[in-house]
């Protein structure tokens, strides 16, 4: 199968590698355009595995069957409207990215859409990407035309498992949304890795009874006790991580806060519901952000 991955950073090229190693044909495509992505992967069983990608080549995106989207949830929508006029209509746009909105920005592509989430963890260590812990892709339609893609996750979990098709993958999506709006937002404001929020049970808990309000009005069955050991096992298998948002933070980045604790509230408002937990959390990121993006202007 052909197949641009759209975005090159540490996930990304976790699955370029994943799929070339399948005999799949792979381009990197980077918002800086480059004609090649070098990639050095080290796996988790400490073997390394380099290769060279093509990139940014429209040709080879003309005749894609896949668009695999890792970009941080922020550079989606742009990027991805910009590759769809040269897409195949009929080819599918899969979205791995933490935080929910993007699909409203996105309206207007016309391939069938999917979503995903995965606990796949992978970062870079200079030149080198280390595939830190196996994990699991959940992934599912988004869009009514991509019901019929579940072929889709048979593929991806012969390169990377596991792999999960669902047909209502939102609920799988809320229930990571949930894990972001509590370990997202808090590490970044103390500035700790995850297993440091054991210490702080009662704001972990705010935030989930929140987050369920939300979500039981979104038609998702949950409750703050179930969300509360969901996320309470993530901090406890992901103790010593430090999150994207507080290495966003710390790197002086934008932040993916908008569509995590901001999608959260957004649906919030559509249903009536004030969180003032989360909304407290939102503005405190807010003027980090704004603090470091002023003087870098
Ligand atoms: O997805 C994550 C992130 O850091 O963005 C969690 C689940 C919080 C793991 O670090």
């Amino acid at each position: 199968m052909k197949i641009t991955v759209l975005g090159c950073g540490a996930l990304g090229q976790l699955w370029m590698s994943a799929l070339h190693k399948q005999g799949h044909e792979v381009q990197g495509w980077l918002r800086v355009p480059h004609s090649s992505c070098h990639v050095s992967l080290v796996e988790t069983d400490g073997s390394t595995f380099t290769h060279t990608f093509m990139a940014n080549s429209a040709e080879f995106l003309t005749d894609s069957e896949l668009l695999l989207v890792t970009l941080k949830a922020w550079q989606v929508s742009e990027a991805v409207r910009a590759l769809a006029a040269r897409l195949p209509a009929a080819s599918p746009v899969l979205l791995l990215h933490n935080g929910m909105g993007t699909l409203d920005e996105l309206r207007s592509v016309e391939q069938p859409m999917l979503a995903g989430v995965t606990t796949h963890a992978a970062r870079r260590d200079g030149n080198n990407v280390i595939h830190v812990a196996c994990g699991t892709t959940h992934i599912g339609p988004v869009t009514p035309d991509a019901q019929d893609y579940s072929r889709l996750a048979a593929l991806l979990q012969q390169a990377l498992p596991d792999v999960a098709w669902h047909d209502n993958v939102n609920a799988s999506r809320w229930i990571k949304l949930a894990a972001n709006c509590v370990i997202n937002p808090l590490t970044a404001l103390y500035n700790c890795p995850n297993g440091a929020l054991r210490e702080r049970p009662e704001e972990v808990r705010e935030i989930c009874c929140e987050v369920a309000l939300v979500m039981e009005r979104e038609g998702y069955h949950t409750s703050p006790d179930s969300l509360l050991y969901y996320i309470e096992q993530v901090i406890e298998s992901t103790a010593a991580n430090i999150s994207s948002m507080l290495q966003d933070v710390r790197q002086q980045r934008h932040t993916e806060i908008d569509y995590i604790t901001g999608y959260l509230l957004r649906r919030a408002r559509a249903h009536g519901l004030s969180l003032p937990v989360n909304s407290r959390l939102y503005e405190q990121i807010k003027r980090k952000e704004n603090e470091y993006e002023r003087i870098g202007t």
